[in-house]
């Protein structure tokens, strides 16, 4: 089925480069009897996605199916909520730490207490940006670059016809995170090529529901019916403006091209209901490799520094298909 659904769509589906060794395989439980289990002390940013909640439980589960004892912080969006936990999980002497870095700036001075502390750091999902890149041991991550590009890609090659401009509101990801920031140059990248597409709007949404829709409520009243195209850094964004638009007495998906990122189950089904128009995968399920990397590196064996996840690309015709196979 997925192997059909990339074959078809093998004209959009561009799979990332992967120049890095491949993802080890789960981690298997500890035998009996084998040394005490490892304990990973993980940062989580919040619940603020659908993906989000796909990735939490992720984590999860394949801590318990790895025997590796998972201390869970949920941050709340809240770089300084992660960093008083980094700092509790140091204070613990946890053999990992391992987080989702809600902003890419400001971690230096914690990564080296965890470092000072001979503690090994994981991240995952979103990059930091630190001048020291041995801070830490791993990124286990999406290209968001590329996700970003997909998405222009895709619109540049399905938007309006004709000459007329084709004016883009976007809504952007949480301020100063890897994704926004990310997801922004990818596709402005992309659609640099034709100058009939100009982003006319441009304002964070925080990659929720309610302010994408509060944020795409204000761009529809600056605008009018001015608007061809909606970018959102994530569905759930997406979804919520997709109800703005509704509330505006438009028809999302026809009046308005909506494109997004994520691949979550309700991007789907707005996809079916045929409110959005594509949305392009980054995969939550990062726990398995998560824990076979931390198994690695508490073993004292190297782990490749960079793992990228492989993802699709899914127009809204593939939706009804995809949906029953989708995972989260
Ligand atoms: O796209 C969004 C979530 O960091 C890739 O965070 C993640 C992003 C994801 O809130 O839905």
């Amino acid at each position: 089925m997925r192997t059909w659904l990339i074959g078809a769509l093998a004209s959009v589906l561009l799979l990332p480069a992967c120049t890095q060794t491949p993802p080890a395989p789960a981690a298997a439980a500890p035998p009996a009897g084998a040394a005490r289990p490892i304990v990973m002390g993980f940062s989580q940013i919040g619940a603020e996605s659908e993906w989000r909640t796909a990735n939490t439980n992720s984590i999860r589960s394949a801590a318990a199916a790895a025997g590796i004892t998972l201390k869970f912080s949920d941050a709340q969006q809240k770089q300084e909520n992660q960093v008083k936990a980094l700092r509790a999980f140091i204070a613990q002497r946890v053999d990992i730490i391992s987080f989702s870095p809600v902003v890419e700036t400001g971690w230096e001075t914690v990564l080296r207490e965890a470092r000072a502390a001979h503690i090994p750091v994981i991240i995952t999902d979103r990059a930091v940006a630190v001048a020291d890149d041995s801070l830490y041991v791993a990124l286990i991550g999406s290209d968001f670059v590329e996700e970003g590009r997909r998405v222009a890609r895709w619109l540049l090659e399905h938007g309006p016809p004709g000459s007329a401009p084709v004016r883009i509101v976007e809504l952007q990801g949480t301020v100063g995170s890897a994704p926004a920031n990310d997801r922004k140059r990818g596709f402005q990248e992309v659609i640099a090529a034709n100058p009939r597409y100009r982003i006319v709007r441009s304002q964070s949404g925080d990659f929720t529901r309610a302010k994408g829709k509060e944020v795409m409520e204000a761009f529809l009243k600056a605008e009018g019916r001015h608007i061809e195209v909606l970018f959102a850094h994530n569905d759930d964004m997406a979804i919520g403006a997709i109800q703005a638009i509704e509330e505006a007495g438009m028809q999302p998906g026809k009046d308005i091209l909506v494109v997004s990122i994520d691949g979550v189950k309700g991007a789907f089904e707005a996809m079916i209901a045929g409110k959005l128009n594509l949305t392009v995968e980054c995969n939550p399920l990062l726990g398995p490799q998560l824990m076979a990397a931390a198994r690695e590196v508490v073993a004292g064996r190297p782990v490749a520094r960079r793992i990228v996840v492989d993802e699709g690309v899914f127009p809204r015709e593939a939706a009804a298909a995809a949906l029953a196979q989708r995972q989260y």
